[in-house]
């Protein structure tokens, strides 16, 4: 027997887009049922991002959800960039009057999942054969979850599953634009129980390939290397990513990473990608859903962040004023921020990483960018002030 459930918002996904707009929506009075398709356990120990903007760090301090973040979360007023062997650091909080937090996204997501349940709200993980129907009417989520099928109406549907998941698949091709760029590289993340060996992120511009040394907690280090997007990773036993590591980060006085057991690795595509517009009918894409930029910019979370920001305003809005206004503006309000973020994602990549075909010309050229970068107080505050985080509802 199919069980029937009803809720204003159905929200497909229980990433940092999901929650977040379940816990927003929440506190505007307005409800919501997530249904995921993975395990509780799975997402909170999902690794991902850790670097959020002060913006997002505001939002979730002033929603409740910034307790933890404040005693575990660093917080960075400046980071580093290396190329020639030599340190070159950027004084975020100097040129921005901002910083950034370091929190690992799969701490947010814990919190955010605390705050949901203590609040009585519903979240199906573990859930099968999700399919959404009828968006252009009242929209329909059925799936399956302990042996029990389950059907949930709602007024709007939310699409918060990320990059491989169903919603964005539900738009007919003929509603749809997409704009993508893909990479001719990726990243191989490592995550190794490690003292962070600095105190700061430091991005590597090298010739061997881009590095970036980042960190977790006082005891974990994060890095990450440019690597061939069909790498094998039985090809990197630790003391090659090691090797690696100390070749493209190690300083001219001496500085690189403390090697210490590596806990996790794995590779990560790189791509642009742009769905527009990110609402079809009754149906909002947020997140990953709609859009994906390269890891460089720190910006994947944190976009998604201001995706349900502006959503959870257009959806109370829509409830408390009985019109569509905001609703039917939300793709347009996004996509401006969005596209000065895929800009920004897009030319930290094109900085700081090698290309095959990379003529000598180029390489020049990406260094003496890369010079201006450092010397030049403009081109350092505006890599500073998207580095921090444009406002989050531009
Ligand atoms: P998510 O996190 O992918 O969550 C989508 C959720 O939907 C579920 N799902 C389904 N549920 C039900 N039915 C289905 N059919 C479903 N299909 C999928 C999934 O299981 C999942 O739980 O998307 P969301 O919420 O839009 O969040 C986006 C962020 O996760 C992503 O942009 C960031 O992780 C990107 N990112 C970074 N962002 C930052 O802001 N700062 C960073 O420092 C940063 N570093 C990174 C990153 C992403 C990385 N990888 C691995 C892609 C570093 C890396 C290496
Ligand atoms: C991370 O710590 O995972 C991280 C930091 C900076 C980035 C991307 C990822 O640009």
């Amino acid at each position: 027997m199919t069980r029937r459930i009803r809720s204003q918002v159905a929200i497909i996904g229980a990433g940092p887009a999901g929650l977040m707009l379940s816990h927003l929506l929440h506190l505007d009075g307005v409800e919501s049922i997530v249904v995921e398709a993975r395990t509780r356990r799975y997402v909170e120990e999902r690794i991902r991002a850790g670097v959020l903007e002060q913006g997002t760090v505001d939002l979730l301090r002033q929603t409740g959800v910034g307790e933890r973040l404040d005693r575990e979360g660093l917080t960075h007023c400046g980071v580093e960039l290396v190329f020639e062997g030599v340190r070159h650091r950027i004084d975020l909080q100097e040129l921005t009057g901002k910083c950034i937090t370091i929190y690992g996204q799969h701490e947010v997501i814990k919190d955010l999942i605390a705050a949901r349940l203590a609040a009585k709200g519903q979240i199906f993980f573990d859930a099968s054969n999700v399919a959404v129907h009828d968006i252009e009417g009242a929209p329909r989520v059925t799936f399956e979850q302990d042996g029990e099928e389950y059907e949930l109406t709602s007024d709007l549907l939310a699409g918060c599953d990320g990059f491989h998941g169903i919603c964005r698949e539900a738009i007919p091709d003929l509603h749809l634009r997409i704009f993508e760029r893909v990479y001719p590289f990726a990243w191989l993340g490592v995550l190794a129980q490690s003292a962070p060996s600095g105190e700061e992120l430091v991005y590597a511009h090298h010739e061997r390939g881009f590095a970036l040394f980042s960190m977790r907690s006082p005891q974990v280090t994060r890095l990450y290397l440019q690597c061939r997007p069909d790498e094998d990773l039985t090809q990197w036993t630790d003391d090659r990513i090691w090797l690696e590591l100390d070749a493209r980060l190690r300083t001219n006085d001496g500085w690189s990473p403390t090697p210490g057991p590596i806990l996790q690795k794995s590779v990560t595509p790189m791509r642009s990608f742009v769905a527009e517009p990110m609402q079809y009918s009754n149906l909002f894409l947020a997140g990953d859903a709609a859009h994906i930029v390269p890891p460089t910019g720190a910006k994947g979370m944190n976009l998604a962040v201001s995706d349900v920001l502006v959503l959870s305003r257009a959806i109370t809005a829509f409830y408390r004023k009985q019109n569509r206004e905001a609703l039917d503006a939300y793709s347009q309000t996004c996509l401006r921020r969005i596209w000065m973020v895929q800009r920004f994602s897009w030319w930290m990549t094109s900085l700081l990483h090698t290309f095959e075909h990379d003529c000598p010309f180029d390489r020049r050229r990406q260094l003496a960018e890369l010079s201006y970068l450092t010397e030049s107080r403009a081109a350092m505050t505006s890599l500073a002030e998207n580095y921090v985080g444009l406002p989050l509802d531009r």
